[in-house]
C-alpha cells in the first residue's frame, strides 16, 4: 500500500470493527481515530462525508477516512437517510416500526459514503448500498443502529441476526470499504 497507515474517524467502534476486519483481509492495518464531527446538515451523504473529511484534515496530516451512512426507506421518501443517527437516537427502532405500521411496501436500503483524503490533498469517494426491506419485528440483538430491523434482500436473517463477517458478505459499508481497499491496493503498483 502506498501509504503506511490509514485511519479511520469515527465514534462508532461497531462500523471501525466492520471496516477494520476487512481491512485485515486484504492484509492491511487499519487504525483508529476517535474523532467526533460536527455533522453538517445537508441531504446529501457525500457532502456531509467531504465536510467531515476537511474537518479532520485541518486538524491531523494522515491519510485517513471518514464515513457517512443513512438507511433510505421508500414508502417515508427516503426518510430518515442523512439523518439516521438523529432519528436513531430520538424515536429508535420502535419508533421506524410505528411510522411503517402494517403498510406492505417495506423497501429501504442503506447507503454508505467514504470520504478518503491525504496530507497531499487527494481526495477520493466511495459509496456502497444495500437493498432490502424493513422487518415487521425487530430481530436480532447483534451489529447496532438499524440493523435489527434491517434484512438484506434475497436473505432470510436481519443484519441484527448477523456476525460481522456476514454482514460484511453483503453490506453497504463494506462495499465501500472493499472499493476503498482495491484503491490503495493498486495506487501502490502505479
Ligand atoms: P460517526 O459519524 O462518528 O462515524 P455515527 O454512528 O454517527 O458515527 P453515521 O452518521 O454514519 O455514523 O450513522 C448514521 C446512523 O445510521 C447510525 O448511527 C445508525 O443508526 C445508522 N446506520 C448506519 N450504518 C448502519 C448499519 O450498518 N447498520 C445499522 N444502522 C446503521
Amino acid at each position: 500500500m502506498k501509504f503506511k497507515e490509514v485511519y479511520f474517524a469515527t465514534t462508532n467502534l461497531h462500523k471501525f470493527k466492520e471496516a477494520e476486519k476487512i481491512f485485515s483481509k486484504y492484509g492491511l492495518n487499519l487504525k483508529h481515530l476517535n474523532f467526533k464531527t460536527a455533522e453538517i446538515q445537508s441531504e446529501n451523504l457525500e457532502k456531509i462525508a467531504k465536510n467531515s473529511l476537511n474537518q479532520v484534515l485541518s486538524q491531523h496530516k494522515i491519510p485517513v477516512f471518514v464515513e457517512d451512512a443513512g438507511l433510505f426507506i421508500k414508502v417515508l421518501n427516503g426518510f430518515p437517510g442523512p439523518y439516521s443517527s438523529y432519528v436513531f437516537k430520538t424515536i429508535g427502532l420502535k419508533g421506524i416500526l410505528n411510522l411503517l405500521g402494517k403498510t406492505r411496501n417495506r423497501e429501504a436500503f442503506f447507503l454508505s459514503v467514504i470520504a478518503f483524503g491525504s496530507p497531499s490533498g487527494e481526495q477520493k469517494i466511495f459509496t456502497g448500498k444495500v437493498l432490502g426491506k424493513i422487518t415487521f419485528k425487530i430481530r436480532g440483538l447483534g451489529g447496532f443502529g438499524f440493523d435489527p430491523i434491517f434484512q438484506p434482500k434475497n436473505h432470510k436473517k436481519t443484519f441484527g441476526q448477523m456476525d460481522v463477517e456476514e454482514k460484511n458478505r453483503f453490506s453497504h459499508r463494506a462495499k465501500a470499504v472493499k472499493k476503498l481497499v482495491k484503491w490503495l491496493l493498486f495506487k501502490e503498483k502505479l
